[in-house]
């Protein structure tokens, strides 16, 4: 008799299938209110995940939570903080239920750009909130969550950087310089995590058409559409197609390093525009 059935008759009384929480892994994707951390959440629901959705917007986790739920019958827990204050991160994953403790998959979606300007006319103001999203607020998710995959000693973290980490292009400075520290961390954490069989993955997109360039360019919406001009860019489904592809793969094979371009982009600063 399959454990789950067992365990299943035994907890039935209290109306809680643990059938589920068996037989599915748990992803937590951080930043699942729009774009490819949305994207991904639907994906990964729709292939027997259950999903943590995290994001500020608190009335976006709800309306996906309800679309997921009604979609594909997976399960969906919202957890809604701003991943650049510690204390709420933390606080955040230790109010998980213990079921929902069990993360298979973490993946770093959240960050942002804001601004473009050379280094000598920068704002301040925006460096931080990239440096405190885009590096520190990985840090403190991924410190919380680690330790919880070393213990059990398996999981995969996916770490999204950007041609941006391979790159610096003009006005970049800064978001360019977090995103080469997601890459770096990203070894770092495969290093770090090589003998408790962790997997640890980066995947570097190009341009996405997502809310990106709208967050870039501060709610300048004309302008943000401008950067996607006479070409076709990628879209969040394609980056998060990918991403089922790294978290699908067999244990004993990592993709360490993805970079994924629009066929119109070459590099970070040439497009084939019509
Ligand atoms: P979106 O702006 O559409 O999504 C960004 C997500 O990050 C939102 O869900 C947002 O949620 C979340 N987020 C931002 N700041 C915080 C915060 N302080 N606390 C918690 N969540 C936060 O952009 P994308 O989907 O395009 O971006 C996703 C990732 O992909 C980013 O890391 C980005 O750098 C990277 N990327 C994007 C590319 C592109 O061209 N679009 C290309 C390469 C990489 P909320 O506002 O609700 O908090
Ligand atoms: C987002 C892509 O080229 O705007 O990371 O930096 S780019």
């Amino acid at each position: 008799m399959p454990l789950y059935y067992i365990i299943n008759v035994v907890f039935f009384n209290f109306g809680f299938d643990f059938k589920y929480f068996l037989m599915k892994k748990t992803a937590l994707v951080t930043g699942a209110t729009s774009g490819i951390g949305e994207a991904t959440a639907i994906i990964l629901a729709n292939n027997n995940f259950n999903i943590i959705i995290t994001g500020r917007r608190k009335n976006r986790l709800n309306v996906l939570k309800e679309k997921i739920v009604a979609e594909t019958g997976a399960d969906v827990f919202c957890l809604n903080f701003d991943i650049r204050n510690q204390t709420e991160t933390e606080k955040a994953v230790d109010s998980l239920p213990s079921e929902w403790k069990n993360i298979d998959i973490l993946i770093n979606n959240a960050g942002l750009a804001v601004g473009m300007n050379t280094i000598d006319e920068g704002v301040i103001d925006d460096w931080e909130r990239m440096i405190d999203t885009n590096i520190k607020g990985l840090l403190y998710i991924t410190r919380k969550i680690s330790p919880m995959m070393v213990e059990k000693k398996s999981g995969h973290i996916v770490n999204i950087s950007s041609i941006a980490g391979k790159e610096t292009y003009p006005m970049g400075n800064v978001y360019c310089a977090t995103k080469h520290a997601v890459e770096s961390l990203t070894k770092a954490m495969r290093i770090d995590l090589l003998k408790y069989g962790i997997k640890v993955s980066s995947i570097g997109p190009g341009a996405v058409k997502t809310e990106f360039s709208n967050v870039r360019f501060k709610g300048d919406d004309a302008r943000a559409e401008n950067v996607y001009n006479g070409f076709t860019p990628l879209a969040a489904q394609d980056i998060a197609e990918a991403i089922l592809f790294i978290v699908s793969r067999p244990k004993h094979v990592n993709i360490d390093d993805l970079l994924i371009m629009p066929t119109d982009q070459a590099y970070s600063r040439d497009f084939n525009r019509k």
